[in-house]
């Protein structure tokens, strides 16, 4: 039974029990409109309603997204809940998100507890609240804070909900019993049946203005989605529409987005980060082992930002520096970092300070001794890195995971520098460290499957989204960005502009084009890296000299106000500068390369393509676990737009023939080795297969 009714002396109670998360399936809708409808033609004064297990319900089955309609909606649902003729109180518990939440709206009165939180994480898949929420909600609250709460998909934790007017009454612990008294309490005050749909929505705020500052925040904010935009629209229908017709430019909006691309790549990713944390063909016997104490070695940006990740998450930290002044330098910044934070009014300086105090400082190994769990964020030296792995094979106790932070090295390398090989693993954080979701975890040949577990499992706990990874240069995500950027290079050198191609794909959706990140990420790095090449491994040399020449005029990138930009010292804004122009024109002379008038498309084309291609390789040769692990890595680490769902996915939607054959015409027109199609992805689309196909096969 999905739903039950029983009566509690003169109370009913309602019961949902839907594990995990108490979907609102159809057969929960349905039960819960019968169960409605027995409450009434019993004694019982008022209804309490409740769900079972580790949430009240979590919204709509997403699994019963893109299927037909079926009754009852959760329109008619929320419609019978609201016309109880006995008031309804929800007991809120876990989280009330999306149409659990919209659920309790029509609700007469919330309770909840303190642990608990309430959100309308809607916009977070491509649509928007479908079963009232964008009328119910200014109702109750205001448009402002309507609007910041629909648009921000965000949890908002019990105490706020009550501050803000969500719910009514904040409690604890044991729920019904506490909720079924809250519930005696409205009677014997003769609370009045408050109805939502009757309210009026509170008038001050409700200016034409709030709309359209809402409509460009958000324009900036979710740049290229759809559904925020719509968002705006609904609650502005809330003030100036009744009830009912609200309701209706409700469900016209959240049909039109429900059915969009937009929407079914978000989707995708929904399911596909939950589905990254799973690790294949590991033995039952994988123990998760306990990390009580992070060593962290390296107070630079990666390692203070790594642990502040860790302090965040509640785990002391100790964090180790080869000598003093270093060392006060790093903590200096942890705490500037938290001090910006708490001005923005984001953390109180109480929950800084006790976040700063889980960070210890050191500059001996010894003091490594009883960690559970090191990581190494030092310079990309292979050299340095075997120093400082044989001082950990030292000091470490038995067991201790010992993981690096490298972005390219090998990690069987780095695990052969121990005599614990089993123990070591790559932990590829993302910078800023304490901000990025994305985690790589990098398997080595040798690393047990006790270390696997262990560090998927740390990175949900420190709230990152974990992805496994195997060896190879650049792992997933910086493999799949070194043809990527090879294409900007070229693009430049055979006749694009930096704005050009930085326009193009912002407009596709990419947080920041591949130019503008080359200026932030500072252009001496890649530079540097250069250096230790050979010629043979440094490739086309087309695909490196416009970037050498500005390293070489001095020109690193913002940091010295100039790389392909200018940037302005005070404000950092930047403009085009006609000297770049010259570099470009120079190197293409001097590499003999004819210029010429590039198409956006063209220039898409072949940054989207190098991805993809690449993508394909690293799953033909079984770096990535699975298609959709890839897409997570690119959306979380490489600003690609959620709403198209990553490389992978964006491939599949092209299908996999039109993308072969795009990436054919580029090798015939080109003539490069690179652009012959991989393996995996030829074998595909000439037998006409998907890459759902092949990840069930492969099963
Ligand atoms: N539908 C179907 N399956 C769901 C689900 C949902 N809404 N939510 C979670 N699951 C599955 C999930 O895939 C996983 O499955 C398992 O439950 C546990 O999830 C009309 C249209 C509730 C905070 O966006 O945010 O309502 O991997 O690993 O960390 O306007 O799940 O075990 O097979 O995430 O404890 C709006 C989405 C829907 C909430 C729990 N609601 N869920 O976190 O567990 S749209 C949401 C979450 C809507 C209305 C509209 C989280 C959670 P498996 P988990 P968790």
């Amino acid at each position: 039974m999905l739903v039950t009714y029983e009566l509690v002396g003169d109370l009913g109670v309602i019961t949902i029990n839907n594990p995990p998360v108490n979907a609102l399936s159809q057969k929960v809708r349905q039960g819960l409109v019968e169960a409605i409808a027995e409450a009434q033609t019993d004694n019982s004064k008022a209804i309490v309603l409740i769900c079972e297990g580790r949430t009240f319900a979590a919204g709509a089955d997403i699994k019963e997204f893109g299927k037909p309609p079926m009754a009852p909606s959760f329109p008619e649902m929320n419609e019978a809940v609201e016309s109880s003729a006995k008031p309804v109180i929800a007991a809120l518990h876990g989280t009330a998100l999306g149409g659990g939440f919209e659920l309790a709206l029509s609700c007469h009165y919330r309770c909840a507890l303190k642990t608990a939180a309430v959100g309308l994480p809607e916009v977070n898949l491509g649509i928007l609240p479908g079963a009232g929420g964008t009328q119910r909600l200014p109702r109750l609250v205001g448009v402002e804070t309507a609007l910041d709460v629909i648009t921000s998909g965000k949890r908002v934790a019990a105490p706020k909900a009550l501050e803000l007017g969500m719910v009514d009454r904040v409690v604890e612990e044991p729920l019904q019993e506490l909720a079924l008294a809250y519930a005696r309490s409205l009677l014997d005050e003769g609370a009045p049946l408050r109805r939502i749909r009757d309210l009026e929505v509170p008038a001050a705020q409700g200016s034409a203005d709030v709309f359209e500052v809402w409509r460009k925040n958000m324009a900036k904010r979710r740049r290229g989605q759809v559904a925020p935009q719509k968002i705006v629209d609904c609650v502005e229908a809330a003030v100036s529409k009744p009830f009912e017709d609200g309701l209706q430019f409700e469900r016209a909006s959240f049909f039109e987005c429900v059915g969009s691309d937009q929407a079914a790549a978000m989707r995708h990713m929904f399911f596909a980060e939950r589905k990254a944390a799973v690790v294949e063909g590991l033995s039952g016997n994988a123990a998760v082992k306990p990390i009580n104490r992070v060593g962290i070695i390296g107070a630079g940006t990666m390692g203070g930002g790594i642990a502040m990740t860790f302090a965040n998450a509640g785990i002391p930290v100790t964090l180790l520096e080869l000598n003093q002044e270093a060392l006060d330098r790093g903590l200096a910044l942890i705490a500037k970092n938290y001090s910006i934070t708490v001005s923005k009014g984001k953390m109180s300086q109480e929950a800084a300070d006790k976040r700063q105090a889980l960070i210890t400082g050191s500059t001996s190994y010894d003091s490594l001794a009883d960690v559970d769990l090191v990581i190494e964020a030092v310079f990309e030296s292979m050299d340095v890195k075997r120093q400082v792995f044989g001082e950990l094979d030292r000091v470490c106790k038995p067991g201790a995971i010992l993981a690096s932070n490298t972005s390219y090295l090998d990690v069987n390398e780095i695990a052969a520098c121990t005599s614990r090989p089993q123990d070591v693993v790559g932990l590829h954080f993302f910078s800023p460290a304490n901000v990025m979701r994305l985690l790589e975890v990098v398997r080595a040949d040798a690393t047990s499957e006790d270390v696997i577990a262990t560090s998927m499992a740390l990175g949900k706990k420190i709230a990152k989204v974990p992805v496994l990874a195997r060896v190879c240069y650049g792992f997933i995500g910086n493999r799949m960005l070194r043809p990527y950027a090879r294409e900007a290079q070229l693009s430049m050198i055979e006749g694009a502009s930096p704005e050009q191609i930085d326009g193009v794909l912002t407009r596709f959706g990419m947080a920041m084009g591949p130019l503008a990140v080359g200026d932030l990420a500072g252009l001496d790095i890649g530079y540097k890296a250069r250096q230790a090449l050979t010629p043979e491994q440094k490739g086309d040399p087309r695909s490196y000299c416009i970037a050498d020449a500005l390293v070489e005029m001095g020109r690193l990138g913002q940091k010295s106000g100039a790389g392909y930009y200018r940037y302005d010292p005070e404000t950092r804004a930047r403009s085009s500068d006609p000297e770049v122009l010259e570099v470009i024109e120079a190197q293409a002379k001097a590499h003999g390369v004819q210029r010429r008038t590039m198409s956006d498309q063209e220039i898409l084309d072949r940054h989207l393509m190098a991805l993809i291609n690449e993508g394909f390789h690293i799953l033909g040769e079984g770096i990535a676990q699975r298609p959709s692990d890839i897409d997570v890595v690119y959306v979380n680490g490489y600003g690609f737009p959620v709403f198209r769902g990553g490389p992978m996915f964006t491939a599949s939607q092209m299908g996999l023939r039109e993308v072969y054959d795009c990436i054919c015409a580029l090798r015939d027109k080109t003539g490069a080795d690179y652009w012959q199609p991989a393996p995996l992805l030829e074998q595909l689309a000439l037998e006409g297969k998907t890459l759902d196909s092949w990840s069930a096969d492969k099963r």
